[in-house]
């Protein structure tokens, strides 16, 4: 007899993905911010329910991404190198966030987004999950990444983290989703530089029309900036998963989102 494929819900799960600005230095290629990427591992040993961490690309798979175009799918044999390369540095990347969480005393263990999932014009199809689930029943963090991926149509995209946290929050039944990013939560339109900030508190699918006016993608950033970070968890917010977007550069705050405090930033939820 098969032992037991671990179909049922994960009680309690938490994803936590951490932006690629919070965890490297966006201005210098390749170089992580160990102190952070520290202190966050320390406050991720707040969670007290099964917790998978998703991380994003920040200046190891960015401006790799960008320089061969690998979003927009294959069209030159010149971007196989680049496809291996990015993927190599968000290997890289991987390795610095799990061995910082391995020193907090948490058991993290890389799974690799571009071998588990089978991905189609940029959007994951399919996912093998079994692994996950084993991983989270056993009390393991499984530690996930924005990815370079072989794609089904287009021969190679770029997978988001956010994509992949509401993806797995969706699967998975997630009972929250937490982004912690440099920011300190959705900014209104053309706000964030002026003196008086206004941070949008809540947003529901109700408020898919706002949409449109949030940033895109910064300079180097190929998947699309804050806006695809709210279409993403306005997704899972639609199937009744909440979700926060937090400042995680700030010490502190996503250790409070993590034991449960609301309204540090922008909440997206299926109602007001
Ligand atoms: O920073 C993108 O992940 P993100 C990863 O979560 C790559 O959007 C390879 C650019």
């Amino acid at each position: 007899m098969l032992p037991s494929l671990c179909l049922g819900d994960i009680l309690g799960l938490l994803i936590v993905k951490l932006g690629g600005s919070v965890i490297t230095d966006k201005h210098s290629p390749f170089k992580v911010r160990r102190k952070v990427v520290k202190r966050l591992a320390h406050e991720l040993k707040s969670a007290r329910e099964p917790l998978i961490l998703i991380h994003g690309g920040g200046s190891f798979g960015h401006p790799l991404a960008s320089k061969y175009g690998i979003a927009n799918g294959y069209r030159s044999k010149t971007q196989l190198m680049g496809l291996s390369l990015t993927h190599g540095a968000m290997e890289q990347l991987n390795v610095e966030v799990v061995g910082a969480l391995q020193k907090a005393g948490l058991p993290a263990m890389a799974v690799q987004p571009s071998s588990c999932m089978v991905v189609d014009g940029g959007r994951i199809r399919h996912m093998e999950l079994v692994p996950i689930r084993k991983l989270l029943e056993l009390g393991m963090i499984p530690v996930l990444y924005g990815d370079a991926v072989p794609d089904i149509s287009q021969g190679m995209s770029i997978l988001s983290g956010d994509q992949i946290a509401s993806y797995l929050a969706r699967e998975l039944r997630a009972s929250r989703v937490i982004m912690g990013v440099d920011v300190d939560g959705v900014y209104r339109k053309g706000r964030k530089n002026s003196k008086r900030v206004e941070i949008i508190r809540r947003i529901t699918p109700d408020d898919e029309k706002l949409l449109s006016s949030l940033g895109t993608a910064g300079k180097g950033d190929v998947t699309g900036g804050m806006r695809n970070k709210v279409r993403e968890l306005l997704e899972a917010a639609k199937e009744g998963i909440e979700a926060e977007i937090v400042n995680a550069s700030k010490p502190g705050v996503l250790e409070r989102a993590i034991r449960g405090k609301r309204g540090l930033g922008t909440v997206i939820s299926g109602r007001r």
